[in-house]
């Protein structure tokens, strides 16, 4: 090594890194305070005193980013990406102090200078660049690959708003207002790199030359700039990357428009650059074709692959090589592009002929599907394409043509070739993105064993037959248990390790662990303790909820939860209902019958899609039947339903902890995975669910007797709605007790009837999501989980085998399965 210009010793000292006692960290703090913050440290609050901390916390995180980075550029190990448009981290503090093991000395530190730490860490603004399941596993991935010390970066937009913040309005309805996280002063979380810029193309020109190759020019230009957010591993100095690109206008100002006294246009280019990465889209499961999300998606996943390429180049290995250094991850479809744009540099840009880009790109990306419901399959209009990324879609074309092959392989099967064709034929055409990002992917996966078998068996079905069965497999999601537990439940990750006389370490690298639970699961000290902890977590709910909302919730009840984005597949519908028909049966019993009822508070919380018409009158419905139940002075003792607004990550981390049983009842066959229901099972939290996702491989884990499981299995569920559809039998008929909760509905109990009637109606008239179908055996489930929580004891037994089984659902898992099954990546780390 050699040393920069000057004094070696003066180097070797200066170079020594950060002092973590506590004398240090209390002098750190102060200096950002007065150099950072430029503020006086005497007229300190708790929003400032939450900044100095994070920017003395990042400090650490730097150095060890610096080292780790600098590790991988040397030791030039095979890398992985993780292209995801959303990334929902949610707060930071609280998790770098765990996974940097520095939050006792901060406590400590921040407590000497006259804070609370958990005060502290309220200061902060949720990071919420996604919508829901999908965006939050990506950030579990990011933890999981940072903590086993693996080289994989996240490649996603830096939105200047992530999703929207839910209000709800005085008739109960969801209002949503703007998140603009960034706003807060600088975000000490990020860093701004100048120098890492690409410039991206939109519209213009494609011309083919010889061969397969083409030129692309004209068009707009925008500027792709970087911005870094370290990932802290657990218990390791290893720290990884995450890029997300902001936009910018190539030139600030038009000046030629400019010159010409134009200034109105001359600002407007500068406008259309900077809103690409303005918004992220609050639609889950669906698609709009709107442009400028095709905008975002070709933006992001240009600049990342310029990114990977110039990474890749400085190696000086030849091009052949590239999927021995990089594989690439695609989260969904959203990043589909990079395969056109992958062949789009090889072809163009670094003359490799046609088939041997194929055959580079088909080793380099993964796909991973998220849902099977055919609504929420991406697909982009042929004349959008066309004019938006004129070269990309004649690659599109080529690889459809080469594509034809298929043809041969089944002669005569029009129908099969139609469906597995890149191009649906319609008015417009369209581009199957989940077409193309199988054909253009070595491996596709589902996320949970049923969703992957589903996957095999009805939207991938023709392209098993053609590639065989080895190219489809499954990684069923799971949950880093840093957040997940010692985060968001530190009292009983400290009972655990006090149980199990290992180090929180111990447990939180290897959730199998857990298992030395079983042992205790008969001492009645250990089960005090194990509802102890529930108690408070419920208290610290309770208090949440008083101090946000003003609302008093009966602590000594059961909790149950359903927290998810509102969607018609999900059944908050259904929840509902139930809790209706709960409400009914209650006013229909005696004063004496109502003792002898066991207390239960049910909770929802959720974003409803903007657009999604249905699911925000489920919100209404939620809201405003709260408003009846808990004022009703003959019930309110024994049933209060609350809706929690603006649910996020945080709010999650509150809830999660404190529930007794949570909702997790999709029709059979829709909910791809599911990942709250492992973090609420690894919280001592019993599951009411429906026979789908990873609901299965649960309880399979942790036994069918302690999981309440009801409803139809998925194989009914196409001949009952087709019953539905050519049969149907009136809900008086059908399902007496349901059809009484809407009819009550209807009257107006829970104010204006009429305006719930289109809701009513998707039940009554086609009932696509079968709630009719299910509704009596979801409330005999709910009857067994009212009869289990009477025997108390019996029940926390329950809740300590369910905790004790979740190893298998620990994020480290899945990520172990994607490094050694599909990205071929070792674990490295720096000296
Ligand atoms: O992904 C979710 C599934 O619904 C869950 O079952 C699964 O556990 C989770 C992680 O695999 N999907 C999801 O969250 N999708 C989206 O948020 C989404 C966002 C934008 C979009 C489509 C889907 N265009």
């Amino acid at each position: 090594e050699k040393w920069p210009k000057g004094d070696e010793k003066v180097w070797r000292t200066a170079l020594r890194g950060l002092d973590t006692d506590v004398p240090s960290i209390t002098k750190s703090v102060v200096n950002h305070v007065q150099t950072s913050l430029a503020r006086q440290a005497y007229n300190l609050d708790n929003l400032g005193a939450y900044q100095a901390a994070a920017l003395s916390v990042r400090d650490n995180l730097i150095l060890n980013w610096n080292d780790t980075q600098m590790h991988y550029t040397r030791k030039a190990p095979k890398r992985a990406y993780y292209l995801s448009l959303e990334f929902l981290m949610g707060r930071t503090l609280d998790n770098a102090l765990l996974n940097l093991g520095l939050k006792d000395k901060y406590q400590e530190g921040v407590h000497q200078l006259g804070f609370n730490l958990e005060d502290i860490l309220e200061q902060e603004r949720d990071a919420a660049l996604g919508n829901g399941g999908l965006g939050r596993l990506a950030a579990c991935y990011l933890d999981s690959s940072a903590s086993q010390e693996l080289p994989v970066w996240g490649y996603g937009l830096r939105y200047k708003y992530g999703i929207f913040q839910q209000l709800i309005g005085p008739d109960g309805s969801q209002l949503e207002a703007p998140d603009p996280w960034l706003q807060q002063g600088d975000n000490p979380w990020e860093l701004p790199r100048l120098d890492v810029t690409y410039e991206v193309r939109f519209y213009g020109h494609a011309e083919r030359l010889d061969g397969m190759k083409a030129i692309w020019s004209g068009g707009q230009e925008v500027v792709a700039m970087a911005y870094d957010t370290m990932i802290p591993g657990y218990d390791t100095k290893s720290t990884n990357n995450l890029r997300l690109w902001e936009s910018k206008p190539k030139r600030g100002f038009d000046l030629q428009s400019f010159n010409a006294g134009d200034y109105e246009r001359a600002v407007e280019s500068s406008n259309s650059a900077e809103a690409i990465t303005s918004v992220l889209y609050p639609n889950d499961h669906t698609t709009f074709g709107k442009e400028l999300r095709l905008k975002q998606q070709y933006f992001w996943t240009a600049a990342s692959l310029a990114d990977i390429m110039r990474r890749f180049k400085n190696l000086g290995k030849p091009i052949t090589e590239f999927p021995d250094y990089v594989a690439i991850q695609l989260n969904d479809t959203h990043p589909t592009l990079a395969i056109p744009e992958l062949m789009r540099i090889f072809i163009d840009e670094e003359d490799v002929p046609w088939d041997a880009a194929w055959q580079l790109v088909t080793n380099t990306f993964f796909f991973t599907n998220h849902t099977v419901l055919p609504e929420a399959l991406e697909k982009w209009p042929v004349p959008l394409m066309q004019s938006l990324l004129p070269r990309h879609m004649q690659i599109i074309f080529d690889i459809h043509y080469l594509h034809v092959a298929v043809e041969k392989k089944f002669p005569g099967d029009r129908d099969k070739f139609a469906r597995m064709s890149l191009i649906e034929e319609g008015y417009p055409q369209q581009v199957r993105m989940a077409n193309l990002a199988c054909i253009g992917s070595r491996k596709v996966n589902g996320v949970a064993e049923l969703h992957s078998e589903l996957v095999r068996t009805t939207i991938m079905k023709d392209f098993v037959d053609y590639y065989g069965i080895s190219k489809f497999a499954n990684v069923t999601n799971g949950i880093t248990p840093r957040r997940w537990l010692d985060q968001c439940n530190p009292g009983l990750s400290k009972l655990i390790s006090e149980t199990l006389k290992l180090p929180k370490a111990a447990f939180l690298k290897d959730l199998f662990k857990l298992e030395g639970l079983l042992k205790f699961v008969d001492d009645p000290i250990f089960q005090k303790k194990w509802a102890a902890i529930k108690q408070s977590n419920k208290e610290r709910l309770a208090h949440y909820v008083e101090t946000t909302l003003g609302l008093k919730i009966n602590t000594h009840a059961m909790f149950d939860v359903q927290i998810k984005r509102l969607h018609e597949y999900k059944r908050q519908t259904l929840n509902i209902m139930g809790v209706i028909h709960r409400y009914l049966t209650l006013k229909d019993m005696t004063p004496e019958q109502r003792k002898t009822v066991n207390p239960k508070v049910v909770f929802f919380a959720g974003k409803a899609a903007p657009g999604y018409y249905i699911a925000k009158l489920t919100i209404r419905l939620i809201v405003n039947a709260a408003r009846i139940i808990n004022s009703d002075p003959e019930t309110k003792d024994i049933l209060q339903l609350y809706f929690l607004p603006d649910y996020s990550v945080s709010l999650a981390e509150v809830l999660i902890p404190a529930s007794d049983i949570s909702q997790h009842i999709s029709t059979a066959g829709t909910e791809a995975s599911g990942t709250s229901n492992m973090k609420f099972c690894l919280n001592g939290g019993l599951l009411v669910g429906t026979v789908d996702g990873a609901n299965i491989e649960i309880a399979e884990e942790v036994g069918e007797n302690n999981v309440f499981f009801f409803g139809h299995l998925t194989p009914a569920v196409e001949d009952l709605r087709y019953q539905h559809m050519y049969h149907a039998v009136p809900i008086e008929q059908k399902c007496p007790p349901l059809a009484r909760v809407l009819n009550e509905v209807s009257a107006g109990r829970f104010g204006d009837g009429s305006v719930y009637e289109p809701l009513l109606n998707t039940i009554r008239q086609h009932d696509y999501y079968l709630l009719t179908e299910d509704f009596d055996s979801y409330i005999q489930a709910l009857q067994l989980v009212d009869e289990a929580y009477q025997d108390r004891t019996e029940w926390i037994k329950k809740s300590i085998r369910t905790s004790a089984k979740m190893g298998k659902f620990s994020s480290d898992r899945a990520i172990q399965d994607y490094a050694q099954e599909y990205w071929n990546i070792e674990s490295t780390k720096p000296e």
